[in-house]
C-alpha cells in the first residue's frame, strides 16, 4: 500500500468531503435522539461533554472485506466518561462499535471475563442459583450501583461509529446540536481518527482480488476537522483534542502545532507507550495572539503523571478529568465576567 502523507493534492476540505461522501444511513435518527438528550440536559441545567472513543476504520471495498484500522481499545474514552459522570456532567459517548464502554469496561472479555467470577451454588439441585465470588463482590456492587444511578438519571447517551466516514458525519451533526449549550459544552476528542481515507468514488465494489501480486492503494487525506469544529460548528464549546505520537521527541512540538493550527482550548499529548501514566496538557498562554504567530513561550505546558508502582489501581483519567473540569468551569466563569 503506498501513500504520500505530505501531498496536498489529495487533501479534501471539509466542505468538499461532506459534498462528496455519503452520510451514514442512521444519521438522522441518531441526531434526533441526541437532540432530545441535549434538550433534557438544558432543562436540568447540566453541562454536557461529548466523549469520542475508539479507533475509526477505513474500508477498502464497498462490500467491505478489508479495512485499515486505527489503534485504540477505547480505555481512555470509557474511563474518562465515568469520571465526567461522577463530576456531574451528562455524557454523549460516541464510540467505535465493540470498543470499551463506561462501566462494562471493568468486565472486558479479554482482561476480566465475567464468567470467571460467577459461581453455581452446589447445594441447589436445580442448578439455578448463581452468585458472584466473594473477591469480586465489592467492586461489582460499586460499579453496578453507579451504572444503575446513571441510567436512572438519564445522564449517559451512547452513539456508535465504525468508519471514519461515520465518525466525521456524526461529529459534525452532534457538535451542531451541542452549540445550543454555549460554553456549557465540552468536547473530549479521544477517538483515534484515521488521517487517510479512500473516497467512495475510488473504492472497488467487490473484494479486491489477489491475482495481481502486490497491492497499491493511494489514499486521500481526511479533512482537518478541528478547524470547522472550532470556527463554525461550535463557537463556544470547550474543545480538548488528543495527540498521539510514538516518537517522544515529537510529542511536544506536534501538540503545540495542533493547538496553533486550530486555536482550541487544550491539546493533550500522549505517547503510545507511556499514555497510562503520563500526559502533556498544552494550552495557549494568551488567547489574544494571532495563531500563526505563536512561539514556544506562548504555550502553557503541564505534565500530569501518576505513580502506578505506588498505586496500581489509580487511573490517570481521574486526574485528567479533574483538571479539565476546573478549566472548563473557569472558561464558563470567564464568559460571565463583564
Ligand atoms: C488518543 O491519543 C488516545 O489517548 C488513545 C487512547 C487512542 C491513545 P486507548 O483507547 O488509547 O486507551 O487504547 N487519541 C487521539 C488519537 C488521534 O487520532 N489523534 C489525532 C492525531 O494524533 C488528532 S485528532 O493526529
Amino acid at each position: 500500500m503506498s501513500s504520500s502523507s505530505e501531498s496536498s493534492s489529495n487533501s479534501f476540505s471539509a466542505e468538499k468531503y461532506f459534498a462528496t461522501q455519503p452520510p451514514p444511513s442512521t444519521l438522522e435518527q441518531d441526531v434526533s435522539r441526541v437532540r432530545e438528550f441535549v434538550d433534557r440536559q438544558v432543562a436540568e441545567g447540566r453541562k454536557v461533554v461529548l466523549v469520542t472513543s475508539g479507533g475509526t476504520t477505513v474500508p477498502l471495498e464497498l462490500n467491505v472485506v478489508r479495512f485499515l484500522d486505527n489503534f485504540s481499545a477505547g480505555t481512555r474514552g470509557a474511563t474518562s466518561a465515568e469520571y465526567f459522570l461522577k463530576a456531574g456532567y451528562a455524557v454523549i459517548f460516541m464510540h467505535r462499535q465493540f470498543s470499551l464502554q463506561p462501566f462494562s469496561r471493568h468486565y472486558s472479555h479479554s482482561t476480566h471475563p465475567f464468567l470467571d467470577f460467577l459461581d453455581i451454588d452446589p447445594t441447589d439441585t436445580d442448578g439455578h442459583k448463581i452468585s458472584v465470588t466473594r473477591a469480586e463482590q465489592a467492586q461489582l456492587l460499586n460499579v453496578l450501583t453507579t451504572y444503575k444511578e446513571v441510567h436512572q438519571t438519564g445522564a449517559l447517551h451512547t452513539l456508535t461509529f465504525v468508519t471514519v466516514n461515520d465518525y466525521l458525519w456524526m461529529l459534525r451533526a452532534v457538535s451542531k446540536e451541542l452549540s445550543i449549550l454555549g460554553r456549557n459544552s465540552l468536547f473530549y476528542l479521544a477517538a483515534a481518527v484515521s488521517d487517510f481515507f479512500l473516497p467512495r468514488q475510488k473504492m472497488s465494489e467487490h473484494k479486491i482480488q489477489s491475482g495481481k501480486g502486490s497491492l497499491h492503494i493511494e489514499m486521500d487525506q481526511v479533512p482537518k476537522i478541528l478547524k470547522p469544529l472550532v470556527n463554525e460548528w461550535t463557537r463556544e464549546g470547550f474543545i480538548v483534542s488528543f495527540k498521539l505520537e510514538t516518537d517522544p521527541d515529537l510529542l511536544t512540538p506536534k501538540s503545540r502545532t495542533a493547538l496553533s493550527r486550530y486555536g482550541h482550548q487544550v491539546v493533550i499529548g500522549n505517547d503510545l507507550h507511556r499514555r497510562k501514566f503520563e500526559v502533556l496538557f498544552v494550552s495557549p498562554a494568551s488567547s489574544s495572539k494571532p495563531l500563526d504567530d505563536q512561539r514556544p513561550g506562548d504555550f502553557v505546558e503541564t505534565w500530569i503523571r501518576i505513580d502506578l508502582a505506588k498505586d496500581p489501581s489509580k487511573e490517570i483519567e481521574e486526574d485528567i478529568v479533574a483538571e479539565l473540569v476546573k478549566r472548563h468551569d473557569a472558561w464558563i466563569r470567564e464568559a460571565k465576567t463583564p
